[in-house]
């Protein structure tokens, strides 16, 4: 049995995720367009705290003024109604054909001023809404042809429309965070800031890279080959761990979408060990939202598209009981003590010692029994193991 979530658990999920009608490349939609205000009442009945939207998620591309207020209205009502809140909202720069070659960094000065534009208009909705991050997923932002895009311009472009729009959250003093979303492509051959560590490169060039940090999601680290949870460990380490989008993927693929936990499990053990027990030795915690990128597969009908995010619901909160359990159990700290993950956190230098002193100290390098130190087993699998048997509910 699954625990029951609360909204102190924090769950979320993007309104284009239950919402999407499952349209693919190589067939229609098996879906009809789903009311964004019923899907607001049914997350709140599966025990989400919040949810999140593209501008156009809400608002179909290029409805007028009286529209958007229309529809803003009974939305809001929704939330109301729920105790929902919103707390991230993000940008269509990918959908119309417009974005075609990018938002920022299109090779059309007049596409990268409509882009501008269109975000700086959905931050306002952002502030009026009370959400405090702002996703930024550049997915059209790339190139199929080396030749195609001066990518040295491009990231002049990036940086410029990032700093133009939190520039412009300073001004108007709005509580609101951008996040980074990196993908390493899909849709488009190669996508401009493909991994966490790119990202992070890129905002440490910023003029307001402040309140610029990353949204990193399961499966678009996993395309790339890399582990979810290091990248998340990474940006936690910087102080950049804004937001996340968990889902599901297996292996280098196209981008799967799948329930959280439906792909890499014993990865998503690990991704859930780290969000909710943090570091072994403490350090910076996420304590944001947990956040449900993915999407209902094309087979299933309405049914099953609510059972799949309810899925995502109860896999992080087993995940999580699973992961408290390895932490509380005794021979798992004695197993984290014997392979040294506690050790690590002590400076390699002692206090006050200085790098000469250090060169002074023959016990460190001319009188090391280096074949001695080298005959050490550090017993990782056996810790490993301890993991996997929390992870499968056999302890
Ligand atoms: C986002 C986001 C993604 C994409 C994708 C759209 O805002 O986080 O990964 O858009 O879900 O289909
Ligand atoms: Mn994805
Ligand atoms: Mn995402
Ligand atoms: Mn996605």
């Amino acid at each position: 049995m699954a625990p029951k979530p609360t909204p102190a658990d924090k769950f979320s999920f993007g309104l284009w995720t239950v919402g999407w009608n499952a349209q693919d490349q190589f067939g229609s939609a098996t879906r009809p367009w789903l009311d964004p205000v019923t899907s607001v009442h049914k997350l709140a009945e599966l025990g989400a705290a919040h949810v999140t939207f593209h501008d156009d998620d809400v608002v179909p591309f290029g409805s007028d003024a009286a529209e958007r207020d229309r529809i803003l209205t009974r939305f809001k009502g929704a939330l109301e109604e729920t105790g929902v809140t919103v707390e991230m909202v993000t940008t269509n720069t990918f959908s119309h054909p417009i974005f075609k070659d990018g938002a920022f960094t299109s090779n059309d000065r007049r596409v990268r001023r409509y882009a501008l534009r269109k975000i700086l208009r959905n931050v306002d909705l952002a502030a009026e809404l009370g959400a405090d991050c702002f996703v930024m997923w550049g997915g059209r932002e790339g190139a199929e042809y080396d030749s195609a895009k001066d990518l040295n311009a491009a990231h002049d472009r990036y940086a410029e429309g990032v700093d133009a729009v939190a520039g412009y959250i300073k001004d108007k003093g709005y509580g609101l965070r951008i996040a980074i979303e990196p993908k390493p492509n899909e849709p488009r051959g190669d996508i401009i800031l493909p991994t966490v560590g790119h990202a992070l490169g890129f905002i440490a060039k910023l003029e307001h890279g402040d309140i610029v940090g990353l949204n990193p999601e399961t499966g678009h680290e996993q395309m790339a080959g890399l582990n979810y949870t290091s990248g998340l460990a990474q940006a936690l380490w910087a102080d950049k761990l804004f937001h996340i989008d968990l889902n599901g993927q297996r292996s280098i693929k196209y981008d799967q979408d799948l329930v959280f936990g439906h792909g890499d499990l014993f990865s998503a053990f690990a991704t859930v060990d780290l969000v909710e027990n943090g570091f072994p030795s403490g350090g910076p915690k996420y304590d944001g939202p947990r956040h449900f990128d993915y999407k209902p597969s094309r087979t299933e009908d309405f049914e099953g598209v609510w059972a799949s995010a309810e899925a995502n619901i109860r896999t992080y909160l087993i995940l999580k009981e699973r992961a408290q359990a390895f932490r509380a159990d005794p021979e798992v700290q004695e197993a984290l003590e014997a392979a040294g993950v506690f050790d690590l956190a002590k400076p390699t230098l002692a206090e006050g010692e200085t790098l000469q002193d250090l060169l002074n100290d023959k016990s460190a390098y001319e009188e090391l029994d280096v074949d001695a130190v080298a005959e050490r087993g550090f017993h990782f699998v056996r810790l490993n193991q301890l993991a996997l048997e929390h992870a499968l509910g056999a302890r």
